[in-house]
């Protein structure tokens, strides 16, 4: 990451963070060693999502993937913070045991998002956080940026399901940008663009004018901002911080050009999918599993772990963006 926007982000968390001893969730989140450090001496942190690693992935390519992707916040200079729910105790920042051990957990984990906290840590449980609970967390302590592969979004027939992920009613409300490779084309995109537009937040994709659908670089919808480079989302970062508009900034990079050619493949699994889905008449909470067992089908099962990509964005001293791979069962 370029050295200007890592320094930017530093001075964020000051402005986010200005060590205030009424900021709340104080005293009942454990912030580990590094991500207390980091946080003292405004070193830039990013913090990272657990659901993935408890839902996305089967042991051991979950924890793999969670190390790499902490490995690759570290080359870019900055600190990674997993969020989870350990014994009711809410953890910024997972040891390695602490990672193996929800890993290991994997679907026994609960799924938490802001609805679940309380529960979870009421009855001392081990909640894995969605994009919406690692907001809170990451707002609680002071880390303004958080780094994920795909955000929920609309569902398909939302429009009388009320399917709405609350991970866009928390973008409405904590001011944390997510950089993500952007919303499957699994869920209802233009829907989902159009009820973000409703919550307030600033949609801008990078490097491109199209909003990214994860799998593919684009989704035929136009999103609202473009960035072109880190410092381009630095600055956005601190307008929407020193005016204290007090809601989210979704950042969306698209695939990388060496994966799109799996990311088609994948992108016309879904389609016929999402047609049988029509023709069989499968709608509700039917829906999702019908679908992503019948792309994993389609793309034939044993190389899922060729073709399904959690795309974990990261900005490059040279402003381009890379990805890590790993399969993925959700
Ligand atoms: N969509 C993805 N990848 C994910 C998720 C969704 O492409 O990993 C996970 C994230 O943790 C996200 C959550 O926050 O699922 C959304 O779940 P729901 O639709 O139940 O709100
Ligand atoms: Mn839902």
């Amino acid at each position: 990451m370029a050295s200007s926007a890592l320094s930017r982000i530093a001075n964020l968390q000051r402005h986010f963070n200005p060590s205030n001893p009424t900021s709340k969730g104080e005293g009942l989140i454990k912030i580990s060693p590094e991500v207390s450090a980091a946080l003292t001496r405004g070193k830039p942190v990013v913090a990272l999502e657990s659901t993935i690693i408890s839902h996305g992935m089967p042991y051991p390519q979950n924890v793999g993937t969670a190390k790499e992707v902490e490995a690759i916040v570290r080359e870019n200079g900055a600190v990674p913070a997993t969020v989870a729910i350990l014994d009711g105790v809410p953890c910024v920042g997972l040891s390695v045991e602490e990672l193996e051990r929800l890993a290991k957990m994997g679907r026994k984990a609960r799924k938490t998002a802001r609805r679940d906290i309380a529960y979870v840590v009421a009855t001392r449980g081990n909640g894995a956080t969605t994009v919406s609970a690692t907001m809170i967390f990451a707002s609680m302590v002071g880390i303004p940026i958080f780094v994920t592969g795909g955000i929920g979004g609309v569902h398909r027939y939302g429009e009388s399901t009320m399917d709405i992920s609350s991970d866009l009613t928390e973008l409405g409300r904590t001011p944390i940008a997510v950089i993500s490779a952007g919303v499957k084309s699994i869920l209802d995109i233009p829907r989902t663009l159009e009820y973000l537009e409703t919550q307030g937040v600033c949609i801008a994709a990078y490097k491109t004018d199209e909003f990214p659908a994860f799998f593919t670089e684009t989704s035929g919808y136009k999103a609202p901002c473009r960035v072109d480079s880190p410092e381009d989302c630095a600055r956005l970062i601190d307008s929407n911080m020193n005016l204290g508009i007090n809601s989210g900034i979704l950042v969306a990079i698209p695939i990388p050009k060496e994966y799109s050619a799996s990311g088609n493949l994948i992108e016309s699994a879904i389609q016929k999918a999402l047609k049988e889905a029509r023709e069989q008449n499968i709608t509700g909470s039917a829906e999702t599993p019908f679908l992503l067992g019948r792309v994993n089908e389609l793309t034939g099962g044993a190389s899922l772990a060729s073709n399904f990509f959690v795309c974990i964005p990261m900005f490059q001293e040279d402003g381009s963006s890379s990805v890590t791979s790993s399969p993925l069962q959700m």
